[in-house]
């Protein structure tokens, strides 16, 4: 017997898109204060980017104990983390308990895809047509959609014609793939591809790792957590709560004061050897506060991995390849590795520059550089990233005020108030979106203050009757200047990543986070909601009526 589904609204007060860690809270925190929604994500399940990035050594590389929801010390009390940084099935698992613990999942339609939004002028409203052939009309659309949840790969030539295995990170089968007696290529050195070279190295044939950029790793150092180690957790859970809170990245780490450059080289070494011990992110953000504005500071840091990794690979001719760096250090996100040097001392394993010697296509049996060195292969890992940041979000094909696409509006780069809302695109909020300090931070503690936010303007509304609210222009186009002009002044610019925008061919060179950090930005929203929503307009249905 098929069980029937449930008999949904098509009005609701909100849409909200996903149910990874912005979605599940978006929908508790709305259901919490009377809203009524509808919630799509089109994956089969809870999770978000831990539904999908099953491939082997799929890691969080924040430390669980703040890597998680703070609103509900009862989750926090019940739910056991069993080291520094959990893999992937462990936080999957941890987001299906908070689903079932608050019993968000019967609230929420999977396997359902946003295919298109229109805002409706006339009602102030959105009309959210689905895949599934259905039309929600909702007050507010609320984005939860990650900034890493497009996958991306190359498109090489003759690639149809490879006759092996063809894997994304992003996309990995859910059953696992052993690569047993196989010779594989992996494609793609960020945080990704880095987790899972070592295990792919120690089942496959042989491993090549093709890598167009040398990444600066550092040991994530993970360990077992004791049960006198979370004891502790929880008993000083308000003083490293306080530490979070006070961090622009929201980690639970001092914040550094002082320049490299006040320090001699002998305790500049004695600094980073220390945080090379403990490693992490403790490495790159805590010992001094001027590695991604001072280059002299950066080129210590430079130094010093190049230094560990000659140290660590033994062959000097891998260890060349591995060092040949073409950024400053942390321009790109900063990849946490488990043994990742370290694998490139077995004898299965060897990394080809692929930027010197671009792959030129595939053939039945491999990949042909354009060197004409060709690699015979039975599977081809694609670690190569993500359409970020607006990538999912432009293809929902989202149509604003005056049949405006977010498209054309985000043409030269995206564009919103507060990083939350676009001006032309009323009652939308896009959680961590572009210009909000998400991806500089840790995730879960900006998805939490971006939906108290939203939830808090929401209420605002209901309130006073009030039925659109939409950034002005000049507040939006302030903030995003800010922020360009934040990033001017630091390295990011120097480099092309998915920082800048500028990961992909045809994507507008644009830095995309909000670089003040955590706090600050915290303190900014704070101020304008306390200010009447300055920056913002807020309309009642009267207008509506009068449209
Ligand atoms: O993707 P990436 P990722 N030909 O974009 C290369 C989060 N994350 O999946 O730098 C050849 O960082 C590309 O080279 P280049 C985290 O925020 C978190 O690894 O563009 N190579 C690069 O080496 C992270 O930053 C965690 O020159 C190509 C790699 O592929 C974000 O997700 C774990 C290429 C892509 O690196 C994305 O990480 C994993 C091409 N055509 C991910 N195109 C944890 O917290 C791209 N590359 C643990």
């Amino acid at each position: 017997m098929t069980q029937s589904q449930p008999v949904r609204p098509t009005q609701v007060d909100a849409v909200i898109v996903g149910a990874g860690f912005s979605g599940l809270y978006a929908l508790y925190k709305l259901r919490a204060q009377g809203f009524t929604t509808r919630v799509f994500d089109a994956a089969t399940d809870v999770g978000g980017t831990w539904y999908w990035n099953r491939y082997p050594g799929a890691r969080c590389d924040s430390e669980s104990h703040y890597y998680c929801y703070s609103f509900s010390e009862e989750i926090r009390k019940e739910w056991t983390w069993s080291c520094r940084y959990p893999a992937q099935p462990e936080i999957l698992s941890y987001l299906n308990f908070v689903a079932d613990k608050l019993d968000l999942r019967k609230d929420i339609e999977f396997g359902t895809r946003i295919t298109s939004g229109k805002y409706d002028e006339g009602s102030h409203t959105w009309l959210v047509e689905t895949d599934k052939g259905e039309t929600v009309q909702a007050r507010f659309l609320i984005t939860g959609v990650g900034n890493t949840s497009t996958p991306a790969k190359p498109t090489y030539p003759g690639l149809e014609n490879f006759q092996g295995e063809l894997y994304h990170t992003a996309l990995w089968p859910h059953e696992g793939v052993n690569f047993s007696g196989k010779r594989v290529s992996l494609i793609g050195t960020g945080s990704s591809g880095i987790q899972c070279t070592p295990l792919i190295a120690e089942q496959a044939e042989h491993l090549t790792v093709f890598q167009r950029t040398a990444s600066y790793s550092v040991p994530a150092r993970n360990f077992e957590l004791t049960d006198e180690m979370r004891r502790k957790q929880l008993e000083t859970y308000d003083d490293w709560r306080e530490l979070v809170l006070a961090s622009p990245i929201g980690m639970s780490f001092p914040v550094p004061t002082k320049s490299a450059m006040e320090d001699t080289p002998e305790q500049r070494k004695a600094v980073l050897d220390k945080l090379w011990e403990v490693g992490g992110f403790r490495f790159m953000f805590t010992g001094y506060n001027d590695v991604i504005t001072n280059p002299e500071t950066n080129n210590v840091f430079v130094e010093y991995i190049t230094a560990k990794i000659k140290e660590t690979v033994k062959d000097p001719a891998k260890a060349d390849v591995l060092c040949r760096f073409n950024h400053p250090a942390a321009t790109k996100r900063p990849p946490l590795d488990t043994n990742y040097y370290e694998t490139f001392n077995r004898d299965n394993v060897s990394v080809v520059d692929i930027r010197s010697d671009p792959v030129a296509g595939a053939t039945e049996d491999g990949l042909t550089l354009t060197s004409g060195d060709h690699y015979k292969l039975d599977a081809i890992v694609f670690a190569t990233g993500f359409d970020t940041v607006t990538g999912t979000l432009l293809k929902m094909n989202l149509t604003g005020k005056g049949g405006q696409t977010l498209a054309d509006k985000w043409q030269d780069g995206p564009r919103a108030y507060l990083g939350l809302c676009p001006q032309g695109f009323p009652n939308l909020f896009t959680i961590t979106g572009p210009g909000t300090p998400g991806t500089l931070t840790n995730f879960p503690g900006c998805i939490e203050q971006n939906v108290d936010w939203i939830a808090d303007v929401l209420q605002t509304m209901r309130k006073t009757g009030a039925t659109e609210f939409e950034a002005t222009a000049e507040a939006e186009s302030k903030w995003v200047q800010d922020i360009i002009e934040a990033a001017d002044q630091t390295l990011y610019p120097t480099v092309d990543s998915w920082y800048m925008n500028s990961n992909l061919p045809g994507k507008p060179r644009v830095f995309t986070a909000y670089l003040n950090g955590m706090p600050s930005y915290t303190a900014v929203c704070a101020e304008v909601a306390a200010d009447g929503y300055k920056g913002f307009e807020i309309r009642n249905p009267a207008m509506a009526d009068a449209n």
